[in-house]
């Protein structure tokens, strides 16, 4: 029987994944505007003390500076408006201009908010603000993530706010230009104890070099790609995208690899290591699985990237 884009996905079943994650989302969605904005507040203030996030870049800040200029002009109940509209993803003009941005954007946006909120520029989160037993159980399960965890419990705090695009019908992404690939002397190429497989290599390299459309041609025409928690995207044609978007500036650092033959000639091929956001640099490293399968033509049909439950599950290259 030939591999389907569903069946793929439990290649290596013994990959534990952060489950913390999600079960951490999904209890943050129940509580109310108020104690969510509040929350994140308290989270971003303590991550701050060990991490730092990078600035963003202008010419990346350029989309999101009139919504954020608006805000700006704004009193201080018209801006806590503004918040809990985001948190609440309403149908408001902003927030539906949010829904159309890309991760990046939403992160540039916030990030400048909350410098704002620091500086006294927008409305703050009230002083001595009690947070309600429900959103202090949230607070204290995200303290206990490790870094990499959290700061992708508070990605997805921030890519879920706004507008459901999915209710816009036809709407214009916005999204960063996309960077030029590294220059050839410029890249450094990654080994992979255990693996020398050239597909897999290249897909390291191209994604460290923002080489995107060397990395697109690596894939199955029908191929597809799992990011972490999420549905698999189908398709050179929006796994490119993808890339583009969501994939500037990575840096995989990719540890070990095992390979094994599977059905119908296909490879089954798990890689374990880090991966670094442009955003907190060498800070964090998060702790990723890579699970390939690949036809016989040796082309990627399916790749699910997975957060680690732990560091423990770098090893971890059972089938
Ligand atoms: O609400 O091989 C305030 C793929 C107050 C591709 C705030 C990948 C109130 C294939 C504090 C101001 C991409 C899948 C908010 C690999 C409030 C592939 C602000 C993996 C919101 C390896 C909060 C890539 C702020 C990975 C400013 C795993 C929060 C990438 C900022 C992971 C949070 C990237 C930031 C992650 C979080 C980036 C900047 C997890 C960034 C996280």
């Amino acid at each position: 029987m030939p591999f389907t884009i569903d069946s793929a996905r439990s290649i290596f079943p013994n990959t534990l994944s952060a489950d913390a994650v999600p079960a951490t989302i999904a209890r943050f969605a129940q509580l109310n505007a108020e104690d969510q904005l509040a929350l994140i507040w308290f989270a971003y203030l303590e991550m701050g003390t060990t991490i730092t996030i990078a600035a963003p870049g202008a010419a990346n800040m350029q989309f999101a500076e009139a919504t954020m200029n608006q805000i700006r002009k704004m009193d201080f109940r018209e801006q806590s408006q503004v918040m809990c509209d985001l948190t609440n993803g309403a149908d408001t003009p902003i927030c539906r201009t949010y829904g159309t941005w890309s991760a990046n954007i939403k992160l540039g946006f916030w990030y400048q908010l909350g410098k704002w909120m620091e500086e006294g520029i927008v409305a703050p989160i009230p002083e001595g603000y009690q947070l309600s037993a429900n959103a202090s159980a949230v607070l204290q399960a995200i303290r206990n993530l490790e870094p990499g965890q959290q700061i992708t419990v508070l990605r997805n705090f921030v890519v879920d706010m706004g507008y459901d695009p999915n209710k816009m019908g036809n709407y214009e992404r916005v999204s960063e230009p996309v960077v030029l690939p590294k220059e050839l002397s410029q890249r450094v190429k990654v080994n992979i104890e255990g693996l020398d497989n050239p597909t897999v290599l290249s897909y390291m390299n191209n994604m460290n070099a923002n080489d995107f459309d060397a990395l697109i041609e690596l894939f199955e025409p029908d191929g597809a790609l799992q990011p972490p928690f999420q549905r698999p995207i189908v398709g050179k044609e929006a796994v490119l995208r993808f890339f583009r978007e969501d994939c500037q500036n990575l840096k995989l650092l990719p540890e070990r690899g095992i390979l094994e033959p599977a059905e119908d000639g296909y490879t089954q091929i798990k890689v374990t290591g880090k991966v670094q956001t442009p955003w907190f640099g060498a800070a964090v490293g998060m702790n990723m699985a890579w699970r390939f399968l690949l036809n016989p033509q040796g082309k990627i049909f399916f790749v699910a990237i997975d957060l680690l439950a732990s560091p423990k599950e770098l090893l971890n290259l059972a089938r």
